[in-house]
């Protein structure tokens, strides 16, 4: 990819970045207009931002000028969170995520998929330098995402360890209403130390979410305590009652549509070898308000800003080693999948836009033929979530950026690339 200018896709994300998280160090007070109005903010005297956890003073130069300092905002420091692994952590039982003690075994003839949930208050770093005081399960903002196959039973063993109370609530169809996870049902809202057992069914199959419903509801969301649950089409279920999984009536479903439903399943359920032929990623949109005035700071796509911008490279693709913030590298002849969910808090909705692609969208995840073709951005109000498939495989190797469309979240942080090679 000779032709491709690298360094300067690095040039302007740092440039972004720089300005965000001047603008966060400089003022208690920052309020996101300030921060997209900052030229006159960088480089002024550093107050002790919010949340900041560390004060290293790696910014020399008095911060950005016309190119911004490049260099001076830099990499990530803490790698407990990798967004690059996120993207590919499905949790199915089988202890995918050493933080999250899983097992999977056979009870009453069915699939059981067990996860032990802690809350613990924690701090996650949002940008270079920039600490959020969270509330997380099992220490990560978003939560751990949960993978299941239609049917299963999903058990949960939820322990708070957090100083406020929590809940674990679940966008499942849920036929008990002792497992909803909300402050007047069942065990209600967890104290600190205390602990329960949720058990929920997976259904439908689809894209979910599931977050803390103890009151402020905004605030246990914001500060971090939401994930993602995908449940898999079950492809036996599928060829029995394809009309649930697309918009025909039952009447109109001929054998070839039905196969193909099928045949669609098949790539999404994760144990079938079909999926493997899927690269499949987990994107959770999140916000971050750093001086807790009702509004945010910061965006991002799985929780640290500009993560999947541009760093230095060599041109060629190879990231240096270390490296925590570079484009998403795609092979441009697989099928993409992304499970998309909106976890941000404050804002009304946000949006996905692909330069250069044009892509399919299924709402909720809930269907097996698309309920939007052939789009480049979509929009999700706050908990909503579909699955979005792309196909770069007539398009040349490079940069292809993703980003929201409104235009202030994509400068606040949520800003994209894929890498296609
Ligand atoms: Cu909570």
């Amino acid at each position: 990819m000779p032709s491709l200018d690298y360094s300067r896709a690095a040039d302007l994300s740092e440039r972004l970045e720089q300005r965000l998280v001047d603008s966060l160090e400089s003022d208690v007070t920052t309020t996101r207009r300030a921060v997209l109005g900052s030229i006159g903010l960088a480089g002024s005297a550093a107050l002790t931002g919010i949340g900041r956890a560390d004060s290293e003073g790696e910014h020399g130069g008095g911060g950005g000028g016309s190119h911004g300092n490049f260099g001076a905002v830099g990499e990530y420091d803490n790698t407990t969170f990798d967004p690059h692994e996120f993207l590919y952590q499905f949790n199915t039982g089988r202890g995918e995520q050493e933080n999250v003690p899983q097992a999977i075994y056979e009870e009453d003839g069915r699939t059981v998929r067990e996860f032990e949930f802690t809350a613990v208050d924690t701090t996650v770093t949002i940008a270079p330098g920039i600490e959020f005081p969270a509330w997380a399960y099992n220490g990560q903002v978003p939560g751990p995402t949960i993978r299941a196959v239609e049917g299963d039973l999903i058990r949960v063993t939820f322990e708070n360890l957090g100083r406020h109370a929590h809940t674990i609530h679940p966008h499942l169809r849920n036929l008990n209403p002792e497992m909803d996870g909300i402050p007047q049902n069942g065990p209600g809202v967890l104290d600190t130390g205390e602990s329960f057992t949720y058990e929920w069914i997976a259904q439908p199959a689809g894209t979910h979410f599931y977050h803390c419903h103890s009151l402020p509801l905004k605030e246990h969301i914001h500060r971090g305590l939401y994930g993602t649950i995908v449940i898999d089409p079950d492809p036996e279920r599928v060829a029995e009652r394809p009309e649930e999984y697309c918009n025909y009536h039952a009447s109109q479903i001929t054998d070839e549509l039905r196969a193909d439903l099928v045949a669609e399943a098949k790539t999404r359920n994760h144990e079938y070898p079909e999926n493997d032929a899927v690269n499949e990623m987990v994107i959770v949109m999140n916000s971050f308000d750093t001086n807790f005035d009702g509004g945010n700071e910061v965006y991002a796509a799985n929780t640290r800003a500009f993560a999947y911008g541009v760093g230095r490279t060599d041109g060629e693709g190879n990231w240096q080693a270390g490296e925590t913030k570079h484009p998403i590298q795609i092979d441009g002849q697989q099928r993409q999948r992304i499970y998309l969910a909106n976890a941000t808090e404050f804002d009304l909705v946000n949006s996905f836009h692909t330069h250069s692609q044009f892509f399919d969208y299924y709402d909720h995840g809930t269907t097996l033929t698309p309920t939007l073709q052939t789009v480049d951005t979509i929009m999700q109000c706050q908990a909503q979530r579909g699955i979005i498939e792309l196909d770069y495989s007539t398009h040349d190797p490079g940069l292809y950026m993703f980003h929201a469309h409104q235009s202030e979240f994509a400068e606040l942080g949520w800003m994209s690339f894929f890498e296609v090679v």
